[in-house]
């Protein structure tokens, strides 16, 4: 573990400024971590565990934004979007992603229906900054349970990521046991065409995270339980994909794991959550960890070395 640690808080400001080994925040339990680099800053999204203990079960209200120009000393900009801020929604803050579109940013996020629709469900929030102000851009919820009926379980609609082609064409990607996609209009917030099943990605959990490199497309996403990442490739967003291994183990004594991949000033990062690192950490209280990423020549991935072991 990393014992040094050199933490700044700049009070008055309304942020806070931390510079960090892994886990990067220690202040708050944060998970479900999401990245978008915009302008040479890196934003990171993430749910906050506000759970008392590790013994009961998730509390989740909020998503926290942060930014940093060196993936070291990161800004805290505090509460970005509320579970409550979906009128629709009854809580439980699950995982999300943020993507820039034409000026505007968009912010996929995972909530609990309230109780007019059964399960968990998909809505998105638009603003006009990476850091917000976000706003609700549908009042009502994007995907909901009863568009995928084809899994018995009220979960199966959770963990959103969002890719938008060279073509210019969005997808949104989610699922829990079943991997799913579908195209998004140029509006970002409503769907254009079928939501279709994912094959070729074994043992699949949840947590997909897609993106592209050099030629390849990517999806990794959380296999099994205790979960591991594992990762596959294709020649495009829409598949075949290709599963080519793990990309880390069960990360800490918690057995969710949660990655966002990342370039950045020519580096790769993975970032992910563990329940390692803070005494009072476990499956309920996460926290966000960062370590480097790196591609072997034929495209596929290194297995991470993960700091926080
Ligand atoms: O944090 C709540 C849920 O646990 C997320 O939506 C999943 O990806 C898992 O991390």
């Amino acid at each position: 573990l990393w014992l040094h640690r050199l933490c700044a808080l700049l009070l008055g400001t309304g942020s806070a400024l931390v510079q960090a080994e892994n886990p990067i925040f220690t202040d708050v339990f944060t998970a479900d971590p999401a990245a978008l680099v915009h302008k040479g800053r890196v934003y990171l999204y993430a749910g906050r565990d506000e759970a008392p203990d590790n013994t009961t079960f998730f509390v989740m209200n909020e998503w926290l934004v942060y930014s940093s120009d060196d993936m070291a000393n990161w800004e805290a900009h505090g509460p970005g979007l509320r579970a409550k801020d979906f009128t629709w929604a009854k809580g439980d803050a699950w995982a999300s992603q943020v993507i820039e579109r034409n000026g505007k940013f968009y912010w996929y996020v995972t909530v609990r229906h309230d109780d007019t629709k059964p399960g968990f469900a998909i809505g998105v929030a638009v603003g006009d900054s990476p850091i917000g102000p976000f706003k609700d851009a549908l009042g009502k919820a994007l995907i909901t349970n009863d568009m995928t009926t084809d899994t018995p379980i009220d979960w199966d609609d959770i963990d959103p990521s969002v890719f938008i082609d060279d073509d210019g064409q969005a997808y949104l990607f989610w699922g829990n046991t079943r991997p799913r996609y579908a195209k998004l209009k140029k509006n970002m917030v409503e769907l254009d065409g079928p939501i279709r099943a994912i094959e070729g990605l074994p043992e699949f959990t949840e947590a997909i995270w897609v993106h592209k490199y050099q030629d390849n497309y990517y999806l990794s996403y959380a296999m099994g339980f205790p979960e591991k990442i594992g990762y596959a490739m294709g020649k495009s967003i829409k598949g075949p994909w290709v599963y080519k291994g793990i990309l880390n183990e069960v990360a800490g004594n918690t057995p969710t794991n949660h990655q966002a991949i990342i370039e950045f000033n020519n580096k790769h990062y993975f970032i992910y959550h563990t329940g390692a690192g803070r005494p009072d950490g476990g499956q309920y209280r996460r926290s966000v960890s960062i370590d480097e990423l790196f591609y072997n020549p034929d495209g596929t991935i290194k297995r991470i070395v993960m700091t926080t072991e």
